[in-house]
């Protein structure tokens, strides 16, 4: 196993099958490098809806042969995940990862970016605010995500690709209609307690500790609060595979902790990180 491989697992050499069990694919009934070998850019959210909805656009965007009628979820074999949809949290994002990246290993994929698009909540920025992450924090506001591994805890970093994450921003710049800036982004393990909010079926803090807590993460540099990233920044950095993470904000934690935005505007926010994305993905194919 060569060093740029993006595997990092000397055991995955002595098997002779892998089964891909979430993706419903595996090494002997799928040509993976036949399948994914040209795979270059790689776009990963959490709502299989939203999902297709890239997928469909990004088929337009490309202008890609065929009809977006055939555009085909490649693990239909499986309601676990569709190609590709994450799930919410770091257990479902982490359990597509792995199988992502032996997916990459194993059709030969080189110099490939991987992408999280995603929703968020905003700590102080208006509502549809794009986050282009630059550090992914946990909940204290540091820059790790910390993995147990038998009985041991292993802390990982989770600094995204930085000439990405700039290029991005440069890129929004060029759009309109998509507020974008760039800043540290907070991975929690919960929404509602978790993350400080006040309407949860629990809460144990008050009113005065929840936004003191907030002005702190603000402090850090946290801009959005959302669930997967630092898993995916820590596990794309130890496979060398370059990572962005860039998720719109669905309100401004500080006036609210309820999503009562309209369903319409809401859609339209979930667009603006796709069409930031689907900008980089046109511009470095040149088709821009
Ligand atoms: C953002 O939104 C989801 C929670 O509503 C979660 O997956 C996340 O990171
Ligand atoms: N996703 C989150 O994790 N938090 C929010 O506030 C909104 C979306």
């Amino acid at each position: 196993m060569s060093q740029e491989e993006y595997v990092k697992n000397p055991h995955l050499d002595t098997m002779n099958e892998d089964i891909l069990y979430h993706f419903s694919l595996s090494t002997k009934t799928h040509d993976l490098p036949q399948m994914f070998g040209d795979v270059k850019f790689v776009c990963v959210g959490g709502s299989a809806n939203r999902m297709r909805i890239f997928a469909e656009f990004i088929h337009e965007q490309l202008e890609l042969p065929g009809d977006l009628a055939d555009i085909k979820d490649i693990c239909e074999g499986t309601d676990r995940y569709s190609m590709y949809k994450h799930g919410m949290g770091v257990p479902s994002i982490s359990i597509m990862l792995h199988e992502l990246i032996k997916l990459l290993y194993h059709a030969r994929c080189r110099d490939v970016i991987i992408f999280r698009i995603g929703t968020s909540g905003g700590v102080g920025l208006p509502a549809g605010t794009v986050v282009i992450t630059d550090k992914a924090v946990d909940s204290f506001f540091r820059p790790q995500f910390e993995q147990v591994v038998l009985d041991k805890v292993i802390i990982r970093n989770t600094e995204l690709d930085k000439d990405v994450a700039q290029e991005l921003l440069q890129y929004s710049t060029e759009l309109p209609e998509t507020p974008t800036v760039i800043g540290n982004t907070m991975c929690t393990h919960d929404f509602y307690e978790g993350q400080g909010r006040l309407d949860g079926a629990l809460c144990t803090f008050s009113t005065e500790e929840k936004f003191e807590y907030l002005r702190k993460a603000s402090e850090a540099g946290v801009k959005n609060i959302e669930m997967e990233s630092t898993v995916f920044a820590a596990m794309c950095r130890v496979c060398n595979l370059k990572a962005a993470v860039v998720c719109v904000t669905l309100l401004n934690r500080f006036e609210g902790d309820q999503i009562s935005t309209p369903h319409c505007v809401l859609t339209e926010y979930q667009q603006r990180p796709q069409r930031l994305v689907a900008h980089f993905i046109k511009k470095r194919l040149g088709l821009l």
